[in-house]
């Protein structure tokens, strides 16, 4: 299979970039599967040279998708995490930036059939259970990438791909709050321990010493930070009823502080270990949750929007998140808009 390339889709998803393939042209045995992978990725290599992924956590990714067996869903969406400095594949999180590539990918392999203007995909996130319905715009029944939606963090406009979901809460952790508390004390540190799409660890960065407004760049270069923040993740790892998370991208740790523009909150996200550039599209939309509590680090800082759409602050701008709220208050879904693009239709060869 090596030999002749494997089909292979590079596409831009959101504010992530990654490869997706049909389960069908990749290897059934899981370990082989991540073998192959790792080294159509370059993984592991800090620059990953000799293999397709970019060197960031943000741009090693992999989406499989296949036809849906479910009733309420049209694809199965399976997300990994190809580690870029370490021979890991993680399937423990899910990946709502890549999803936003999931509706166009599964049209132009032909697993949905496009509609006249407006394609609905119901995409079932093999790693969460949970089920996200994805609009794609296909004028004339063909996916066009070509519109006017713009998101911070990607240049340029783009054909908007809005994304829904419902009963989000516990994706992965079985609860909103996993240990039944809004606050939690870690060695010393009140925090969130929350999952409403992504598990995450909500932190004030006031208690760190820093403001919650520095860069990627300086916050990765702040050893101590780093230091605090893994022992505070490997503690809310079992907290959080995700066992020993030595080896998982999850829980995400989020700093959070006052909002500097007209956003709900500011965050900052280690993923875990190195900082987004942005933030992720569960992780927006936990923390969103998170500033409703009335207890906990996020929401003494939070500025609560009238309506449900609240702008979620990151280091190269904003993101926005819809929350569906039921009469007491609580979320009972969650949106957002991403925009997607096709970079490369190819086969991938990896060195195996
Ligand atoms: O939280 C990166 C990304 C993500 C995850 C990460 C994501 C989400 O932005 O839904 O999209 O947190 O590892 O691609």
């Amino acid at each position: 299979m090596s030999e002749d390339g494997i089909p292979c889709l590079w596409m831009r998803g959101g504010t992530s970039k990654g490869a997706y393939f049909l389960a069908e042209d990749l290897p059934a045995d899981t370990r082989a599967r991540d073998r192959l992978l790792l080294s159509i990725m370059g993984s592991p290599d800090p620059r990953q040279i000799d293999g397709i992924g970019g060197a960031d956590p943000l741009t090693s990714k992999v989406a499989i998708l296949s036809t849906s067996n479910r009733a309420d869903a049209d694809v199965d969406y399976l997300f990994l995490q190809v580690f870029v400095d370490r021979a890991l594949v993680s399937d423990a999180q899910g990946c709502g930036n890549i999803l936003a590539g999931v509706g166009p990918a599964a049209i132009e392999r032909g697993l949905v059939t496009a509609r006249d203007r407006e394609t609905e995909v119901r995409i079932h996130m093999v790693n969460t259970g949970e089920v996200a319905v994805a609009r794609v715009a296909t004028p004339r029944g063909h996916v066009t990438y070509r519109g006017e939606a713009e998101i911070a963090g990607v240049p340029g406009q783009h054909a908007a791909v809005p994304l829904l979901f419902a009963n989000i809460a516990g994706s992965m952790c079985g609860a909103l709050l996993p240990t039944g508390n809004a606050v939690d004390v870690i060695d010393g540190v009140e925090v969130t321990l929350i999952d409403n799409g992504m598990p995450c660890v909500i932190l004030r960065a006031s208690d760190f010493g820093i403001s919650g407004q520095e860069s990627r760049e300086e916050l990765e270069a702040n050893a101590d930070l780093k230091v605090r923040l893994e022992t505070i993740r490997l503690q809310a790892g079992p907290l959080m009823k995700l066992g020993d998370v030595a080896e998982a991208s999850v829980p995400k740790m989020v700093l959070v502080s006052v909002p500097l523009g007209d956003g709900a909150i500011s965050t900052r996200s280690f993923i875990p270990q190195r900082v987004h550039a942005s933030i992720g599209v569960f992780a927006a939309i936990t923390v969103a949750t998170a500033a409703r509590l009335k207890a906990g680090p996020a929401a003494a800082l939070a500025t609560q929007p009238a309506g449900g759409i609240y702008l979620v602050e990151h280091p190269t701008g904003s993101m926005e998140v819809f929350l569906d709220l039921d009469g007491e208050g609580n979320v009972k879904g969650a949106g957002s808009i991403r925009t997607a693009r096709k970079l490369f239709d190819g086969r991938v060869f990896p060195s195996l």
